[in-house]
């Protein structure tokens, strides 16, 4: 096993200025722990994030990182991991980054399978815009763009990312933060897409799910209650217990090989590390001209 680094090392000089008791704070201490449970140094980690007060998290957390553009998180994070495939890549976002604004790039970064880490902080609102609907909201909702009540129903992203062949999915919740972690190492460790949707609170626009409303709720998944290996059990997980029962851990897994593992360009060493001067353009020149 690889020594652990101080999750400290992974400190900014910089303070959050999240609302104070936001969820968004159990996923930043989430993530450095895991990390360190893994031996990382912050110049082996980049982050991509997305625009919201989630995406502030390439700011507040000690690695590489690009803050880029609204619901493009996995589009950046995968030409990062293409262009150094060595690195240990992480996407985060808000479910209106991932699931409203970028939706089409999930399911494609699902199917595709390259080797990063995705973490959507599900909290169901737009929180930066001060609190519109998003796909995730409960529907009949009053929000800021639903003075009536939210029509359309939320969607599961498990379901989603199972169905569109995401190789781990998993759930977790931002008020248990060492549990948090452990799906954070085993997603961080798996060789392949991981998704991971964080039901994260958000204590200014979406006060109805609080932190005693999720722990009334929450169900640890552990391999004697469930197989990780079931895809359609793991469907149906995804699928049923909205807001009666909300299971948190590893819903599925499986090992079929990673994207970047099948492409030759890449099995001599990472493309930041190969001489490009020496290529003799001439004939693609003449081609194109
Ligand atoms: C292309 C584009 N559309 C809209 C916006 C405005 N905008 C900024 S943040 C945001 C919503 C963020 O919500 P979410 O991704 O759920 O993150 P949260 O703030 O809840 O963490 C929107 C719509 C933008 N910056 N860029």
């Amino acid at each position: 096993m690889s020594p652990t680094t101080e999750p400290a090392k992974f400190n900014t000089l910089q303070t959050p200025n999240w609302c104070p008791g936001c969820g968004n704070f159990g996923l930043q201490s989430a993530l450095k722990k895991a990390l360190g449970q893994l031996g990382l140094l912050p110049h082996q980690v980049c982050l991509s994030t997305g625009i919201g007060c989630s995406g502030k998290m390439a700011h507040w957390v000690h690695a590489y990182g690009l803050h880029g553009l609204h619901g493009r998180t996995l589009p950046v994070a995968a030409g990062i991991k293409l262009a150094n495939h060595e690195l240990t890549v992480i996407a985060e976002g808000g479910d209106g980054d991932g699931l409203s604004e970028g939706m089409g790039h999930f399911i494609h970064a699902c199917r595709r399978n390259l080797d990063f880490t995705y973490i959507i902080h599900n909290n169901g609102v737009f929180s930066l815009t001060t609190g519109q609907a998003s796909s995730t909201g409960r529907q009949g909702r009053e929000t800021a763009t639903t003075p009536h009540g939210a029509i359309e129903p939320p969607f599961s992203p498990t379901a989603l990312a199972i169905a569109s062949g995401a190789s781990f999915v998993a759930r977790g919740f931002s008020g248990d933060v060492e549990h948090l972690k452990d799906i954070y190492v085993q997603a961080i460790s798996h060789k392949g897409f991981a998704f991971v949707d964080v039901m994260q609170v958000c204590v200014t626009y979406n006060r109805e799910k609080s932190y005693p409303w999720y722990q009334d709720r929450i169900h640890k998944l552990t391999p004697d209650n469930h197989d990780a290996q079931d895809r359609n059990g793991a469907m149906a997980l995804a699928m049923g217990g909205t807001d009666e029962q909300l299971s948190v851990g590893v819903f599925y897994q499986d090992n079929r090989q990673a994207y970047e593992a099948a492409l030759p360009q890449l099995a001599v060493a990472p493309l930041v590390d190969q001489p490009i001067g020496g290529v003799d353009l001439t004939a693609l020149m003449n081609e194109l001209t």
